[in-house]
């Protein structure tokens, strides 16, 4: 069977009797533990989730379905969304029929505009991305179908159904939010002979006279797809729709997460950081100039953003990534040129301070400065940018969760008094 909804339909079955002999004839193996640091520190190494989109190895990154991300990087998205889900990438016959699938589904509701343009003006460009979500809800066929007595076998179908609607939609509705947020004109309807991420900068209006700014959003659009089950918005999409809330619910909110400045909204604070390097010291700072500049960052107790993270250990391949991109497209360019000196002094200068463990660029240091370069300058529109894609991701993993049947999430909590007795019982016992 050539569609997607065709392939999973075959492999469900196999994935719901894997899960189930799992727990059934391993059920009481330990896979991990849980120490007090632990449970203070943010659950931060603690194994509870299942994840099969996608796996975040400390020491090499993103690795989605065995194919590590920096292999895939001049993938389209519409593949990468295939291989999430199914674990293959498509064949052309297949990428031409998801492709096919997002396009006769692209066309945004009217009301979501009459709503985006009620809202105040100066609301965030993220506020506008996750409200235009929310009320698409009213067209959700998961709630329909769930309230005519949907079938629980048939969840996975109706949040596929879902999910498709809403992906095919984002690139025009985040287009047309940065349109109608920084008065650049109406909504500019998609191209039908465009993929989606080259649709996403076609209806952005952005002069692009060689196709590069295009190349660049699918890339941005492949890197930011999905970083396994735990990251704050991946995690928060899970246990919203594990309430079988349907995905523009889940989706949504876990956009609110990524609209954090320790995730997604990093990749907005990191250019407002090279912004101000570059603005203070009249263009690209001296090595001195940026070692004492990060330093005062540090001691006024403020992060440097777009450095550290809580799994990897390593430079994000999907910063490399980008940095290829950049040092191929505009290699002379300021703003990425600081963003390249940042990278080659502020991983010694956090180590010296000794407090992060992972010293080494994540995937916002680098994403920034490339759009910047193509006259995106509005960088608190940034996060739009990441959420469009992490859609992708958090629309995969919930369809598999609904095909596995997975419970409701709903892990226990303990009080402070709770945590010393059991402390105190500890040490008598020792
Ligand atoms: N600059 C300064 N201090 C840092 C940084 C940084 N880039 N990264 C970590 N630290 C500090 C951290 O604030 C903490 O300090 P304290 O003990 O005073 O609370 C200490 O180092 C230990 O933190 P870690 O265990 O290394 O980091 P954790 O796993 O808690 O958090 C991040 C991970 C990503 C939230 C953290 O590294 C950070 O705040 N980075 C800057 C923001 C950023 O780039 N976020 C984007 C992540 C990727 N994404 O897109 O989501
Ligand atoms: C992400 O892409 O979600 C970030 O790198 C954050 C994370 O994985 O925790």
């Amino acid at each position: 069977m050539v569609g997607l909804k065709g392939r999973l339909a075959e492999q469900v079955p196999g994935l719901r009797e894997q899960g189930r002999a799992l727990g059934k004839e391993h059920g009481d193996v330990v896979i991990s533990k849980v120490t007090v640091a632990q449970a203070y520190g943010g659950m931060r190494g603690v194994i509870g989730l299942v994840c099969d989109t996608s796996v975040v190895e400390p020491d090499c990154g993103l690795i989605i379905r065995g194919r590590p991300i920096g292999t895939l990087a001049e993938r389209l998205p519409e593949e990468i969304f295939y291989l999430l889900l199914t674990g293959e990438l498509p064949s052309a016959e297949a990428l031409a029929s998801v492709q096919e699938e997002l396009r006769q589904r692209a066309q945004v509701p009217s009301y979501v505009w009459d709503v985006l343009k009620a809202m105040p003006a100066d609301s965030h460009p993220m506020t506008m991305f996750s409200t235009a979500i929310l009320v698409m809800e009213r067209d959700s066929v998961f709630r329909r179908r769930y309230n005519e007595g949907m079938g629980k076998d048939v969840y996975w179908e109706a949040a596929l159904e879902d999910s498709l609607e809403m992906i095919a939609k984002l690139p025009g509705v985040a287009a047309g939010i940065y349109r109608m947020h920084y008065g650049k004109g109406d909504p500019i309807p998609p191209d039908p002979k465009l993929d989606w991420g080259a649709n996403y900068a076609y209806m952005l209006g952005l002069p692009d006279p060689d196709g590069e700014f295009r190349n660049l959003m699918r890339l941005y659009m492949t890197l930011h797809c999905d970083h396994e089950g735990g990251n704050v918005s991946a995690f928060t999409c899970h246990t919203v729709a594990s309430a079988l809330s349907n995905p523009y619910y889940a989706v949504s909110a876990g956009l609110n997460g990524l609209a954090g400045p320790l995730h997604g909204l990093a990749n907005q604070e990191c250019l407002k950081f090279v912004v101000e390097l570059r603005e203070k010291f009249s263009g690209v700072p001296t090595d001195e100039d940026l070692y004492k500049f990060a330093w005062d960052t540090l001691k006024s107790g403020h992060v440097i953003p777009g450095y550290g993270h809580a799994v990897l250990r390593v430079t994000d391949p999907r910063f490399t990534a980008f940095l290829a991109f950049g040092a191929r497209v505009c290699p002379n360019d300021e703003v990425f040129r600081i963003v390249d000196r940042i990278f080659a002094l502020v991983p010694d200068i956090l180590r010296q301070q000794g407090k992060a463990k992972d010293p080494w660029p994540n995937v916002d240091a680098a994403s920034g400065c490339l759009l910047y370069h193509f006259g995106l300058t509005e960088f608190d529109y940034y996060t739009v940018l990441f959420g469009v894609s992490r859609a992708m991701g958090m629309c995969s993993q919930l369809i598999l969760n609904r095909a596995l049947g997975s419970p409701i999430v709903r892990p226990k909590s303990v009080s402070t008094d709770w945590i010393r007795g059991t402390v105190s019982k500890k040490a008598e016992a020792a």
